[in-house]
């Protein structure tokens, strides 16, 4: 064996370098108007489910024929199978569909110098779930966190001509993620979303954001630009509105509050402007609308007008594409939205992919945006917290500027103890100071017992979220008018989920649990009690389509979720879509 096979096989501290948790949100560089270099394509591809290549360090293995190898190998990356990246592995290759474990992808990049001062970064849209990112042999960084884009800079490793990227996936369910090993939805593995260079000058603008002054008036615009390298000023514009101004930039930030008459933005009126920013020869974009999202009482208001929330939650699920989403697929869920009569969306559980909220914009469509806090996270962990706190900010710092979006949700269903509470409410706090112009909200508990919403966390929050499953989960519709009375909330509610299974099928039932007629039911039953809820401001049933999830496997199911109002190939829909569709209907006509 030669030397370093050696060492390397004996090294019990071999994933040490590889843990510092460097790709964060701080990373992050702002993407809009600027050119993307796609590395979409194949990759060289291999599973490792027990992470060989960290121990051998198959990263290190240069690229050779091999007649030429002298050291013994297990790996070749620059031989073997190629997968198309983006995708998730369990959708290529039958054998791999419940492999859980780290996957490597290689590729060579051919980098022809544009400008002797150009810094180059990788950006990724998501991996799930730990992705390590090495070029040329070398380790650059790791991102935690499977639905949420990151960046690496290229810059100081990057040589004319051809360079080496490897990166190392690992999708394990593990006690310290989020989501955690126990949840509904299925853990899908790999690079499934966009893999692009992206080029900047030495000096370049890391961030912009642009929001409408949330203080009734309608009539200033607030602008952030973040700067990284030396600059004393930067330039901002908004043509369309006559705006266009200079500002100083003071320690890496430059910030203005400019007088302007925007017309809002609203489902019914999308109005979308185009904002630009530039430093020097760099220049972003963006396309943003200007809206005011607030509570007052028990009420929601969008541009001062009273809200009700006609909703619908929906996973990123795909029988063919599994987690991987495309322009296409996103434009089906909305049509299908809309023809419910929708006016929102719970894009549950997890960062969706970042066009949906900008096809929302375009579309008028509002959106509740959510971090994977589910269920019972390990909330006294710090490495845990910091990777909730840098999901956050990550789906924060990429879609602020979507006026679609109107709810940042913290978590989902979680058991109300001390840590619990000092994890999200940091959360809370963490959501509030990045953006002053969205509600914060979180699916709270109810004690059954007692039968009132009960959850010390729904103090902190705009918008108290209930899940309740009446006629699923639970029986008396009654309970439903006994929680609000002794709730008596003095913020609005909003149901984030109800629904039943209705499964279609030859051998499905015609009757009782799990038949479509069971489920209509239960969709009559919900929209005759919500009329009578006045506690509720917002109804999401759950959901939009069947979806895939390895919990759910009695014969019926095998292995879908299947409380869709249409089926999991997107097209049929059950009974009870037309039940919402009409009650959704009368709820409009309405004027809710
Ligand atoms: C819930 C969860 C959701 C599940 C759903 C169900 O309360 O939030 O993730 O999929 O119930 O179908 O039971």
């Amino acid at each position: 064996l030669a030397e370093n096979a050696v060492e390397c096989l004996h090294n019990e501290q071999y994933d040490q370098p590889y843990n510092a948790q460097n790709l964060n949100h701080t990373n992050l560089l702002f993407t809009g108007g600027r050119d993307h270099e796609s590395l979409s394509g194949e990759w060289r591809f291999t599973l490792d489910l027990h992470d060989t290549g960290l121990r051998q360090k198959w990263h290190l293995l240069e690229k050779r024929d091999a007649e030429m190898r002298r050291d013994p190998y297990d790996y070749d990356p620059f031989a073997g199978d190629t997968v198309p990246v983006p995708g998730c592995w369990q959708m290529m290759n039958e054998k791999w569909f419940y492999f859980e474990g780290s996957a490597w992808y290689t590729r060579e990049i051919d980098y022809i110098v544009q400008d002797a001062d150009e810094r180059i970064f990788l950006r990724v849209g998501a991996a799930n779930y730990d992705c390590k990112v090495f070029l040329n042999h070398q380790f650059i960084g790791n991102h935690y966190g499977g639905s949420t884009p990151f960046c690496a800079e290229l810059t100081p490793l990057l040589q004319p001509g051809n360079n080496v990227l490897m990166l190392c996936v690992n999708n394990n369910r593990t006690t310290d993620r989020l989501p955690l090993r126990n949840n509904d939805w299925f853990n899908y593995g790999g690079i499934y979303r966009e893999i692009d260079i992206i080029r900047t000058p030495r000096t370049y603008i890391q961030d912009l954001f642009v929001y409408l002054v949330p203080d009734g008036n309608y009539n200033q615009i607030a602008v952030r630009i973040a700067v990284e390298g030396d600059a004393t000023e930067v330039n901002f514009a908004l043509a369309e509105l006559g705006i266009s101004v200079t500002m100083p930039v003071i320690d890496g930030v430059a910030e203005a509050t400019l007088s302007a008459e925007p017309q809002l933005w609203s489902p019914e009126h999308p109005k979308l402007y185009r904002v630009m920013a530039s430093l020097g020869r760099d220049c972003v974009s963006d396309r943003v609308g200007f809206r005011q999202i607030e509570v007052v009482g028990t009420d929601i208001r969008l541009n001062g007008k009273s809200l009700y929330l006609r909703g619908v939650n929906c996973h990123e699920d795909d029988v063919l594409l599994g987690k991987m989403t495309n322009e296409a697929d996103i434009r089906r869920r909305f049509q299908d939205a809309k023809e419910l009569n929708c006016n929102y969306l719970r894009l549950a559980h997890y960062p969706h992919h970042e066009m949906a909220a900008r096809i929302a914009d375009e579309v008028g469509l509002l959106l509740w945006e959510e971090i994977p806090n589910y269920w019972a996270i390990d909330f006294k962990n710090p490495a845990t917290q910091r990777d909730a706190h840098n999901q956050l900010m990550e789906l924060i710092y990429r879609d602020r500027n979507r006026a679609s979006v109107i709810i940042w949700s913290v978590g989902n269903e979680n058991a109300d103890t001390d840590e619990r509470l000092n994890f999200m409410t940091s959360l809370v706090d963490a959501a509030r100071q990045a953006d002053p112009s969205r509600l914060i909200s979180a699916a709270c508990l109810v004690n059954h017992a007692k039968m009132k919403i009960e959850d010390r966390l729904a103090d902190f929050l705009d918008i108290i979220g209930l899940n309740e499953y009446y006629g699923w989960y639970e029986e008396n519709f009654d309970d439903l008018i006994v929680l609000g009375e002794n709730s008596s909330p003095t913020k609005p509610v909003v149901i984030t989920e109800t629904g039943a299974e209705g499964v279609i099928g030859d051998h499905a039932p015609q009757s009782g649990p799990f038949s479509e007629n069971y489920m209509a039911d239960v969709y009559r039953k919900q929209t005759e009690y919500l009329p009578k809820l006045n506690y509720v401001r917002g109804f999401t049933p759950w959901l939009l389509y069947d979806y895939r999830t390895e919990r759910r496997q009695n014969p019926y199911q095998n292995g879908f979720n299947c409380k869709g109002l249409i089926t999991a190939d997107k097209i049929t829909r059950k009974k009870a879509f037309y039940v919402l569709r009409d009650f959704y209907q009368q709820l409009k006509n309405a004027g809710s």
